[in-house]
Parts: C-alpha cells; sequence; structure tokens
C-alpha cells in the first residue's frame, strides 16, 4: 500500500516533533535469568496457576533482552527518533536493596549506545510494573519504605546513565498498579485490599516525587517526567435524567480516573471528589510529602486509550452495553458503549475525541508543560497472510483517527511534544498473555522471528511527512 501526503497537507505536527514508539522490560526482553537478574513480582504471578491466560509468563517474550540490535534496527527503518523503552529493577537490584548489578547497567548503556549510533535517543520509564520480588517481600507499594528505595535506585541508574538518556519517566500508569495489583488482584502482585491500595497510591506519588530528585542530583538538566493513563469521562444527559446526578457521577469518575494522580502532582491535594476509599488516609500523608509529588516536572507523559462514557440509567437494570459506572457514584448514572463507536480487539471504545479533549483539558489545567503521548495504540487480530504480510488495516484507522486528534489539538494550541506509539513490538499484554497484540510489528514467538506489519509502513509515512497522510476514500475498514 502506498501512503500520499500531499504538500500543504492540513494535519501537519509541530516542528521538532518527536515520533517514537514504546515498549516495557518484562513485556518484551524475556532472558529472565541472564547477567544476575533477581526475580520480579509479575515472574511469581505468571507463573502462578491461573493468573495469566494460557499460563504464559515473561520468560522469553520478544528476547529483545538479546534481540535489541535488531529492535534498533527496526525503529532506524520507521524513522523514529525516540524509543520509549523501560529498565528492569530487578536487573539493576536483584535483591531489591543491593547491591548493584553492574550487568544490568551495562545491559542499557548496551541498548542507549546502539540507539545513538542509529541517531535515536532514548525516553527510560524507572518502573514499568516489574517490582524486585524481595521488595513486594517487604510490603511493596504498600509500604512507605518502598519510596526510599525507589529513590536510591532513580539514583544509580541516573548516575550510570545520565549522559545517555534524553528524558526520564518515573512511573508508568500508577493507577494501573494499584488498581489492577492491589485492588482487584488481576494484575501482579496480585493483592485485592482497598486499604493496601490506596496506601500504594501515595507510596507511588512518593516515589516519583522522591525519584524525581534523586534523578535531578544525579543528572544535571535532566528531563524528568511521569507517565499516566488518562480517561476522560465524557457525560450524555438524557431528558429523564438527573443532570446533578449526572455532574456528580462525572467529578467522581474523574477524580477516581485522573485526579487521583493528577491532582497531587500538578497542584499537591488529593482530588476533593474521590470515594473516600480510594484516597490514603491522613496518617499515611507526612509533612512535605505533597511537597515532593508536587515538585513541577519537565513533562507529562500521557497514555490513551479510550474514555468513559456515562449517561443516566437504572444501574440495577442495565441494558445492553451498560455498566455500573464507578464505585461510589450514586444510582441513577450507568457507563454505557455508545451505539456509534467501535471497539478494539480488547473490546476498548474506539474514540478519538476522547483524546482531544483530553489533552484541551490537560493544557487547561498545566499552562505550556510540555505533554507526550507515550502510549497510543490498540490490539487487533492480526496474522501474517499466506505471502507473509501483516494487513492490520483496522490499527492503520485507530492510529489515523487518533493522529488526526493529535494534530488538532496542537494546532489548537496545546503543546503537544511527541507520540509513542503502542506498541514497537507484540508483546506479552500481561495479565492477557500473548493473546493480544499491540504492536506495528509482529512477532512469531516460536521464533522470535519480527515482521513489519503494514501500520508500520503507515507510521514511516506519517513521520517521513510530519504529517498525517489521507486514506484512500475507498479504506476497507
Ligand atoms: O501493554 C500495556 C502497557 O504495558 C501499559 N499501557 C497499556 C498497554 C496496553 O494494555
Amino acid at each position: 500500500m502506498t501512503y500520499v501526503t500531499s504538500p500543504g497537507e492540513p494535519l501537519a505536527f509541530p516542528q521538532g516533533f518527536a515520533w517514537g514508539a514504546a515498549t516495557a522490560a518484562y513485556q518484551i526482553e524475556g532472558a529472565a535469568d541472564a547477567d544476575g537478574r533477581g526475580p520480579s513480582v509479575w515472574d511469581t504471578f505468571s507463573r502462578t496457576p491461573g493468573k495469566v491466560r494460557g499460563g504464559d509468563t515473561g520468560d522469553v517474550a520478544c528476547d529483545s533482552y538479546r534481540r535489541y540490535p535488531e529492535d534498533a534496527d527496526l525503529l532506524a527503518s520507521l524513522g523514529l527518533s525516540s524509543y520509549r523503552f523501560s529498565i528492569s529493577w530487578p536487573r539493576i537490584f536483584p535483591t531489591g536493596a543491593g547491591p548493584v548489578n553492574q550487568a544490568g547497567l551495562d545491559h542499557y548503556k548496551a541498548l542507549l549506545d546502539t540507539l545513538a549510533e542509529r541517531g535515536i535517543s532514548g525516553a527510560a520509564t524507572l518502573f514499568h510494573w516489574d517490582l524486585p520480588q524481595a521488595l513486594q517481600d517487604q510490603g511493596g507499594w504498600a509500604s512507605r519504605d518502598i519510596a526510599l528505595r525507589f529513590a536510591d535506585y532513580a539514583a544509580v541508574v541516573g548516575e550510570a546513565l545520565g549522559d545517555r538518556v534524553e528524558r526520564w519517566i518515573t512511573l508508568n500508569e500508577p493507577l494501573v498498579v494499584t488498581d489492577l495489583g492491589y485492588r482487584t488482584g488481576i494484575h501482579a502482585p496480585g493483592i485485592a485490599d482497598e486499604a493496601a491500595a490506596a496506601a500504594a497510591t501515595h507510596h507511588l506519588l512518593l516515589g516519583h516525587g522522591l525519584a524525581t530528585a534523586a534523578l535531578r542530583a544525579a543528572v544535571p538538566g535532566a528531563q524528568v517526567g511521569i507517565t499516566l493513563n488518562l480517561t476522560p469521562v465524557i457525560v450524555t444527559p438524557d431528558a429523564n435524567g438527573s443532570a446533578a446526578l449526572l455532574e456528580r457521577a462525572r467529578l467522581v469518575a474523574d477524580a477516581k480516573h485522573n485526579g487521583v494522580f493528577l491532582e497531587p502532582l500538578l497542584f499537591g491535594r488529593y482530588p476533593e471528589h474521590a470515594p473516600a476509599a480510594i484516597l490514603p488516609p491522613a496518617a499515611l500523608i507526612r509533612d512535605g510529602d505533597l511537597a515532593a509529588i508536587s515538585a513541577p516536572v519537565d513533562f507529562l507523559g500521557v497514555n490513551y486509550y479510550r474514555p468513559q462514557h456515562l449517561r443516566p440509567g437504572d444501574p440495577a437494570n442495565l441494558r445492553l452495553r451498560e455498566y455500573p459506572p464507578v464505585p461510589g457514584t450514586e444510582g441513577g448514572v450507568v457507563e454505557y458503549y455508545p451505539a456509534g463507536l467501535e471497539t478494539t480487539n480488547m473490546d476498548w471504545l474506539i474514540d478519538p475525541d476522547g483524546l482531544y479533549e483530553l489533552l484541551v483539558r490537560l493544557s487547561k489545567d498545566a499552562p505550556g508543560l510540555p505533554l507526550y503521548i507515550t502510549e497510543n495504540g490498540c490490539a487487533a487480530e492480526d496474522y501474517p497472510n499466506p505471502d507473509g504480510k501483516v494487513n492490520d488495516l483496522e490499527r492503520i484507522k485507530f492510529l489515523h483517527q487518533h493522529l488526526e486528534a493529535c494534530a488538532r489539538a496542537a494546532r489548537d494550541g496545546v503543546n503537544l511534544a511527541g507520540y509513542y506509539v503502542w506498541s514497537l513490538l507484540d508483546n506479552f499484554e500481561w495479565a492477557y498473555g500473548y493473546q493480544k497484540r499491540f504492536g506495528i510489528v509482529y512477532v512469531d514467538f516460536p521464533t522470535g522471528r519480527r515482521i513489519p506489519k503494514e501500520s508500520a509502513a503507515f507510521v514511516a509515512e506519517v513521520v517521513r511527512a510530519n504529517a498525517i497522510p489521507a486514506l484512500p476514500a475507498n479504506w476497507p475498514v
């Protein structure tokens, strides 16, 4: 397929826009026992029967720990200027606190040097969920001490890699850690305890604040931010419902999905409308914590996948594609899937307008703060055709629509500095194992062979033109 970007293309991106692809250590590296790596909570969890679909683990994954030069070549072949990867904490601190494993640091030096040789800069995430098991054994994120351990780890990594990393991301999606790791237990470490989840919220935030200071001390001029998964809440009134109730539901849902991390970071306070159960108790919040948490960041990383839609409805008598809204919202409002919107292979709504609204809202909450889309993409039923090609047209349509939302937001004054597609490679999709494919590059897991999908060619053209090509009028999906 050929993508044509016409001169004077209206959907252009700002000059200097960063184009990248994102991955995470546990999802792609494999090599679980190589070079002194210690176990992480995801090793323990995935090896526990019944926790991950098909009994899949990250033991081998995409074998990117060994095949990283090939992955760097892939990035270069797409013209991408930045690679967002995560550092595996248990490779650096196999037993949690010390000693430091030099071989782990050397691996990331080699990765960054390999990228640099190809003109690609590195955006390093310090914590993308693979906590050293030894730290979990001491309470994990439910214990305050871990915030200090995280800062120690940030300092060590900052000193070792500070001259090579362009941007630092302290945490990836802390809300997923608290919600799925500690509240429902469907992710590692598999805890289902509301109080532990609330404590983890505060300690993740504190860890971010202390790690930010540690990185800045270790790396003069370091660019430090955090990545949040944010979910715009869109309400649709109707003639029968109470507008006041709907607005209350919106505020509560927004506090739960967004405010619980956004407000402490940007404003140094927990959100007023959040359900009490999700907030850390006052006894956990010590003097100075909120100041450390709200120390200004250099940028905000935004992971966008889908919004939440709410409308008046009867929570006791749900219609098709209606669900009870977030806990803590009074009855009379339900979550629903609007009839006109399609869904992805994860059954997640496809709603690029949600991304536009989110970006505009963030630029009001944090005027001027550079925003990066640090993840955006979709899972699809991908497979190689008999001719060996992977024709992922749904993904191209998804990316096209979401990039259009980004370009519009930038045109309308949002300080959007870059976009990373999730993901470079098909990989270990947490509790779904290898059954969900998010990559723009197909991975044949039995052999590790990489096959760039059709979407990779599309992304390469967007990067080349720094603008979005029009899809043919007869686009089949
Ligand atoms: O695969 C994950 C990633 O690790 C974090 N953000 C969402 C992606 C898709 O579920």
